[in-house]
C-alpha cells in the first residue's frame, strides 16, 4: 500500500485527549489503505511512536475524521478512529467524547460551517454509534477563539468552554437488561449511556480505588481479574468477542473524597485513564442515577441529581444527565446528556506519513563514505 505521501492535518486537543484532525475527503476512501496511512501517520506499531505523531499512549493516538453530513438533522459526519499505539490495528469500535469537543471548531476552522457572530452550534452525527451531539463554542467575529476561563481536571490553564449536549439516544441503557450481573464471581452493573462500561466496586477487586493509574496498571493480579471480567461482560452486553476491543471499558467505583458523588479508576480497558472519558463519564452518572446498581454500595448516592460529579485520578468531570427509572417492565432511559470540555487547535499543516515500504539502505561505513576513495 502506498497512499498520499502528505496530507493535510490539524492537530487539536479535545477534552483530555489530543488528536490528528482531518477532513474526510483529504484520506484513502479504501478503509484498509486509510487505516495503514495513519499508522504510518501516528508513528504505531511503536511504544513510543517515535516516528509520527502520536503520543505513546492510546489517549494520546486518536483520530477524527469529519466531513459535510448529507443528514438534515446533522451538520457534519465525526468519525473516531482509535489508533493502537504498540500494534497495527485502527478501530472505530469506541466513540471518544473528548475528540469531539474538537469537532465543531474544526468545522468551522474547515469551512464546513459558517459561524455565527458570537457563539456558534454544530450538529454532528457520530458515526460509530449513530447518535446526535451538539456543541456550542465562542466565535466572536465569526471566528473560532480558544480561548477563555473554563477549567477541567488534567488540563492545565484555562480555554473557551465548549458544551456538549448529547439527546436521547437509542442504545439501551442496561445492555444485558439487568441492573446488576454476577461476571466472574464479582457483581457489577454493565451500562451504556454513550460508551459501553462495566462498573465494578474497587473492594471487590482487593484495591482501593485511590491508587495511582501507574501501580494499577502494574497490578498483574488486578489485570487478570479486568480481563476476565471483559471478556465475559462483552458477551453479555451483546458485544461478542472483545479479545483485543478497546470496549467495553472497566470503571472501578469507590467513595467520593473530594465532595463528588464517587471515586473512580477507568481501564479503558489495560491502560488506565489518567482522568476519565466523557461518555464513560456520562455511562457512570447514569449507572449511579438508576437504584439497585452497584454504585449503592460505593458511590454517595445522596448526590443523586441531575448533575453527578465523577471523581477521577487528576479531579473530577461533571456530567449533566437525567434518567427516567422505567415503570413496571419497561426499559429505564436516559433523556438528555450534558457535559462542558474545552479544545485547542496545536497545529494546522502537513503531516507527512512514514514511507509505505522502507527499502534496507545498502550497507556502507558510518559517516556515509563508501570507502572508494581509499581503494
Ligand atoms: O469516553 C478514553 C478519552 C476516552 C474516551 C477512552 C472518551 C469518552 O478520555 O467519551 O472521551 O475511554 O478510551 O478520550
Amino acid at each position: 500500500m502506498t497512499g498520499p505521501a502528505e496530507v493535510r492535518c490539524m492537530l487539536m486537543r479535545g477534552g483530555t485527549s489530543k488528536g490528528a484532525y482531518f477532513l474526510a475527503e483529504d484520506l484513502p476512501a479504501d478503509t484498509a489503505e486509510r487505516d495503514d496511512l495513519l499508522l504510518r501517520v501516528m508513528g504505531s506499531p511503536d511504544p513510543r511512536q517515535i516516528d509520527g505523531l502520536g503520543g505513546a499512549h492510546p489517549l494520546t493516538s486518536k483520530v477524527a475524521v469529519v466531513s459535510a453530513s448529507a443528514d438534515p438533522e446533522a451538520d457534519v459526519d465525526y468519525l473516531f478512529l482509535q489508533v493502537a499505539v504498540d500494534r497495527p490495528e485502527v478501530t472505530d469500535r469506541q466513540n471518544c467524547g473528548n475528540i469531539l469537543a474538537g469537532i465543531g471548531p474544526f468545522a468551522v476552522e474547515r469551512g464546513l460551517v459558517a459561524p455565527a457572530d458570537g457563539e456558534t452550534s454544530v450538529r454532528i452525527r457520530m458515526l460509530n454509534t449513530g447518535e446526535l451531539a451538539i456543541a456550542r463554542f465562542p466565535t466572536p467575529g465569526g471566528r473560532v477563539d480558544y480561548t477563555g476561563f473554563a477549567e477541567i481536571s488534567g488540563v492545565p490553564g484555562t480555554a473557551a468552554p465548549v458544551v456538549i449536549e448529547f439527546p436521547q439516544g437509542s442504545s439501551p441503557l442496561l445492555p444485558t437488561g439487568r441492573i446488576r450481573d454476577v461476571i466472574a464471581g464479582t457483581e457489577v452493573t454493565c451500562v451504556d449511556n454513550g460508551m459501553p462500561v462495566v462498573l465494578i466496586p474497587a473492594a471487590a477487586l482487593d484495591v482501593t480505588g485511590y491508587e495511582n493509574p501507574k501501580d494499577l496498571e502494574e497490578n498483574l493480579a488486578l489485570a487478570d481479574r479486568l480481563r476476565e471480567i471483559r471478556l465475559e461482560a462483552g458477551k453479555l452486553m451483546g458485544l461478542g468477542d472483545v479479545d483485543g476491543a478497546t470496549v467495553p471499558k472497566l470503571t472501578l467505583l469507590a467513595p467520593p473524597r473530594n465532595g463528588g458523588a464517587v471515586m473512580t479508576r477507568t481501564f479503558i480497558p489495560v491502560r488506565c485513564h489518567t482522568s476519565i472519558g466523557v461518555l464513560g463519564a456520562a455511562s457512570v452518572a447514569a449507572g449511579l442515577l438508576l437504584p439497585g446498581g452497584v454504585g449503592e454500595e460505593s458511590a454517595n448516592t445522596a448526590v443523586r441529581s441531575d448533575r453527578i460529579r465523577v471523581e477521577h485520578p487528576s479531579g473530577f468531570l461533571d456530567i449533566e444527565t437525567t434518567v427516567s427509572a422505567g415503570t413496571e417492565g419497561s426499559a429505564p432511559v436516559v433523556r438528555t446528556t450534558a457535559v462542558v470540555r474545552t479544545a485547542r487547535k496545536i497545529f494546522d499543516g502537513t503531516v507527512f506519513p512514514r514511507p509505505a515500504v522502507s527499502t534496507p539502505a545498502p550497507a556502507r561505513p558510518l559517516g556515509g563514505n563508501d570507502g572508494s576513495a581509499a581503494r
